[in-house]
């Protein structure tokens, strides 16, 4: 009953709403996320599924359970995307979710709780710099300031929601009560090499690791690249080219941590020009909490030290912070078991990966099924999966839907 066929092909029509032309760049709040978000409601319908936009701009489906009203099982992931993405980062989980819903309606099957699909608007937090802003607005913990967040022309978060149809003042209507929400399962590419290397095609997660994103600032001053001597420079580049270093010479020190600074800005950005400022972003990962805690402060003493030293000013923002999420044992029990049963052996491993599960943990139990992606390869265009590895994922976690036991919190 499940089309796998069916999920690639929709991957791929997601892909074609984009802001960049010959890639996939999809952000919050976006004409392309609007068009994408159609076509959505349109398969969920398809499905049997009342579907709608909530408050914040998810996509959101429900498939009714034995009797209407019942709490559900929300399964769903993001419809948002990096820049220049790949097609199956979060929409594979949002596809695969309706395929199996499609499967049940198909076959007139009603379960004894309803099933709600997500369609997270802004799990990456690629325009607004912080993230999780659609299943944070479900699970109740939206902060009002983040109505101020500015993308990079300068709007502002409430500005993008008025001008994309929705009323900024009314997002704590997307929060769900404690209780409607029996549990939230995602199911993602695994975006790294571990069930390609050991020939599994899906595996359990245990847990999402830890992140912190910082916005960081460097101010030197602008000046002549032919007449100042370089003892004299307050070079903004140069004292951030030595915080890029730190990063990765810290974060190389420990195997549970990784650090990235992703976006870098030079201004005025012309080539006989010392550079004045420069803007850059910081991202670091850990599976521990203190491990990760204990280098986000070491790294911003470090950062301060080297400009001070070069008499530039160090400015540094949290954009984003949250704790290890871990998932529910009686979850990875249920999708291990779906696993099992379909002949697979069971492997557990945890997400270098952020999702929306970090936020969804605040309303409810998470568990999380990965999907062998190419290579590990992902946040690039050359992510990958095949159409078997699409349909195996999808008949685990129908499986595991089919089996769905509920446990109190
Ligand atoms: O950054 C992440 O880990 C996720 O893709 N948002
Ligand atoms: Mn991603
Ligand atoms: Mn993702």
């Amino acid at each position: 009953m499940l089309d796998p066929s069916r999920i690639m092909q929709r991957c791929g029509a997601l892909s074609r709403h984009s802001e960049l032309s010959g890639g996939l760049t999809r952000v919050y709040l976006s004409s392309e996320q609007a068009a994408a978000n159609e076509l959505v409601l349109g398969w969920m319908r398809e499905a049997g599924m009342q579907a709608w936009l909530d408050a914040i701009g998810n996509v959101i489906g429900r498939y009714e359970g034995e009797q209407p009203g019942l709490p559900c099982l929300m399964l769903g992931s993001h419809l948002d995307t990096v820049r220049d993405a790949g097609k199956y980062d979060g929409m594979l989980g949002v596809v695969a979710a309706i395929e199996c819903v499609h499967a049940l309606h198909a076959a007139g099957k009603r379960l004894p709780f309803a099933i709600e699909v997500a369609g997270f608007a802004d799990e990456e937090g690629v325009r607004f710099g912080s993230t999780l802003l659609g299943s944070r607005a479900v699970a109740g913990t939206f902060r009002r300031d983040s109505l101020d967040a500015t993308d990079k022309n300068g709007i502002t978060l409430a500005e993008a929601m008025h001008s994309y149809g929705l009323d900024p003042t009314r997002f704590g209507e997307a929060a769900r009560p404690k209780g409607s929400v029996l549990a939230y399962v995602e199911l993602h590419i695994e975006q790294g090499p571990v069930l390609e290397a050991e020939g599994l095609s899906v595996g359990v997660v245990t847990a999402i690791n830890g992140a912190t994103r910082y916005a960081l600032e460097i101010e030197g001053l602008a000046g002549h690249a032919g007449t100042v001597p370089m003892p004299l420079r307050q070079d903004a580049l140069a004292a951030a080219a030595e915080c890029v270093l730190a990063v990765e010479a810290r974060c190389g020190r420990e195997p549970d941590l990784v650090g990235t600074v992703g976006k870098l800005e030079t201004l005025p950005g012309a080539v006989n020009v010392i550079p004045g400022r420069v803007r850059f972003t910081l991202d670091l990962r850990s599976p521990s909490d203190t491990l990760r805690e204990a280098a986000v402060a070491d790294l911003l003493a470090d950062m301060g030290r080297v400009c001070l030293r070069r008499k530039v000013v160090f400015r540094a923002q949290k954009m984003h912070d949250e704790r290890v999420a871990v998932c529910a044992p009686w979850l990875m029990e249920q999708i291990g078991a779906a696993i099992a049963a379909e002949g697979i052996s069971v492997r557990r491993l945890p997400s270098g990966a952020g999702h929306d599960g970090m936020a969804m943990i605040e309303l409810c139990d998470i568990g999380m099924l990965f999907v062998r992606c190419a290579k590990g390869i992902s946040h690039n265009p050359a992510e990958a999966i095949t159409a078997i590895d699409a349909e195996t994922g999808a008949r685990v976690l129908l499986r595991f839907i089919e089996n769905f036991q509920a446990r109190k919190r």
